[in-house]
């Protein structure tokens, strides 16, 4: 089954979004495998974000995410990559659709309160980077009938 990484970044924590954001992925019906909260270290945030190790945003985004806790998700479901960015909506939050996280609750680009993967091998990527094999759970939804046909 398909898995996929998401964050909320310290802005969304901040501003009282994670209760907000963890119920529309469960009520889209994906399903939660693992959950932690933590104070991410500048090493994991420079690898987290080492694609853009040579954009000029770069050290402010590290210094970003580092500044406060993070609430770290990997979610599963058919799709479960591509539909949960369709969730998070356009990168830059004024562009993002309404309906979507970034356009229902930001403003600005550098607080756009949430990270998910990009690609079925990112997340794979990623998934490992923040989680241990153990902190993950496999379960079955009991809803399954009533979602996939
Ligand atoms: P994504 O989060 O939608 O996948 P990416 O292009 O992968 O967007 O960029 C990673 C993160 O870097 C963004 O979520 C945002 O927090 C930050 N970022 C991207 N572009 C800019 C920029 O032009 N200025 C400031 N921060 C940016
Ligand atoms: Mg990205």
């Amino acid at each position: 089954m398909e898995r996929t990484f998401i964050a909320i970044k310290p802005d969304g924590v901040q501003r009282g979004l994670v209760g907000e954001i963890i119920h529309r992925f469960e009520s889209k019906g994906f399903t939660l495998v693992g959950l932690k909260f933590l104070k991410v270290s500048r090493e994991l945030a420079e690898q987290h974000y080492d694609v853009h190790r040579e954009r000029p945003f770069f050290s402010g985004l590290v210094e970003f995410i580092t500044s406060g806790p993070v609430a770290a998700m990997v979610w599963e479901g058919d799709g479960v990559v591509a539909s949960s960015r369709k969730l998070i909506g356009a990168t830059n939050p004024l562009t993002a659709e309404p309906g979507t996280i970034r356009g229902d609750f930001g403003v600005s680009i550098g607080r756009n309160l949430i990270h998910g993967s990009d690609a079925i091998e990112t997340a794979q990527r990623e998934i490992a980077l923040w989680f241990k094999e153990e902190e993950l759970v496999s379960w079955q939804l009991q809803l399954t009938p009533w979602l996939y046909e």
